[in-house]
């Protein structure tokens, strides 16, 4: 887990004095911290509004008080100030796909998100981890638009040794999908996991595709897949597909390879929606489960 945002706080907080400072000092200094958060990929939004508050509190305390007890103070402050900004839930998706089936006798989870995000990678981790508690998943390819894509889901199943479900391209993707259900009732499979076509840049008709697949199959989580490594897009991923098509968790990807830290955060600030699991590397174990409230005590602290 990165450790760079933690180090560039502390650093921050290590510049501070044992008197009061100046309001031109902490104006600077607020500039600073800003910069700081930025750099670490954090939305300026949340950076603005972080670096803010910690200012203020500054502002606040009686000098001249121990450096070192400034320091303990303000990370505790930031701490605070991000698990009650941030959505702290925890989402467990087995859960949930218990809960569906026992209801509804069957769960559906839809991924979405831009072209090469590991969006496919990420389903096929899913499709592992239910096999093996014991559901019956079915993966299913709902681009019929992106040369390839069938093909490559085809070949995760088959590599999983499940069964996966498509038709050909240029078909109705959410006629795709909503055949693909009727499939798995006929078979008696009970999580289906439908992947989507995704664009490099936003596109109208895509967003428009995705929701009819959305109003068509009705999926019981809507996961949105981002990669952690995208910084900037990342955050405006997150903005867009909220807005054009909505959805109930984050899948945050190749969040092995992020070394600044604040693309997880950032994204759960702007769309006010859950990181429920980040991929870890390119295997299919390579799936954790994700809990705020420690990554932001990691960002912190280590
Ligand atoms: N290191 C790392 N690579 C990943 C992760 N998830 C996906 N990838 C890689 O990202 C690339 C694109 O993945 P793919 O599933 O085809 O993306 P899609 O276009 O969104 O379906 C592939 O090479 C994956 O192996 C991850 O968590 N960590
Ligand atoms: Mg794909």
């Amino acid at each position: 887990m990165s450790k760079l945002l933690g180090s560039s706080v502390k650093s921050f907080f290590n510049k501070l004095f044992s008197r009061k400072l100046s309001d031109k000092e902490l104006e600077e200094l607020e500039d600073e911290f800003k910069l700081k958060l930025v750099e670490n990929d954090v939305a300026y939004d949340l950076a603005d509004v972080f670096s803010k508050h910690i200012v203020n509190k500054l502002k606040e305390r009686k000098f001249p008080i121990l450096s070192s007890n400034i320091q303990n103070v303000l990370i505790e402050e930031a701490k605070q100030y991000l698990l009650t900004t941030l959505p702290t839930e925890e989402v467990d998706l087995i859960k949930e796909a218990s809960n569906a089936i026992s209801s509804d006798g069957k769960f559906i989870a839809m991924f979405i998100g831009s072209n090469g995000t590991g969006k496919s990678t990420t389903l096929a981790k899913f499709a592992k981890l239910f096999k093996e508690m014991g559901f019956k998943p079915l993966l299913v390819c709902a681009d019929t638009f992106r040369a390839g894509a069938i093909e490559q889901l085809k070949h995760h199943a088959s590599l999983l040794n499940l069964p996966f479900y498509s038709s050909k391209y240029g078909d109705d993707p959410a006629s795709v999908a909503y055949d693909a259900i009727k499939f798995s009732e006929d078979n008696a499979l009970n999580v289906i996991l439908i992947d989507t076509a995704g664009r490099a840049h936003m596109n109208v008709n895509l967003m428009n595709e995705l929701r009819k697949i959305k109003k068509v199959v009705e999926p019981n989580h809507t996961i949105l897949v981002i990669d952690a490594l995208t910084g900037n897009d990342a955050v405006e991923q997150a903005r867009l597909f909220l807005e054009f098509v909505g959805f109930d968790s984050i899948v945050l990807t190749k969040f092995d390879a992020d070394v600044k830290g604040g693309t997880a955060i950032s994204v759960s600030y702007v769309s006010k929606k859950p990181i429920s699991y980040v991929g870890v590397g390119q295997k299919y174990s390579d799936l954790r489960p994700f809990s705020m409230k420690d990554y932001v005590y990691e960002l912190l602290f280590s």
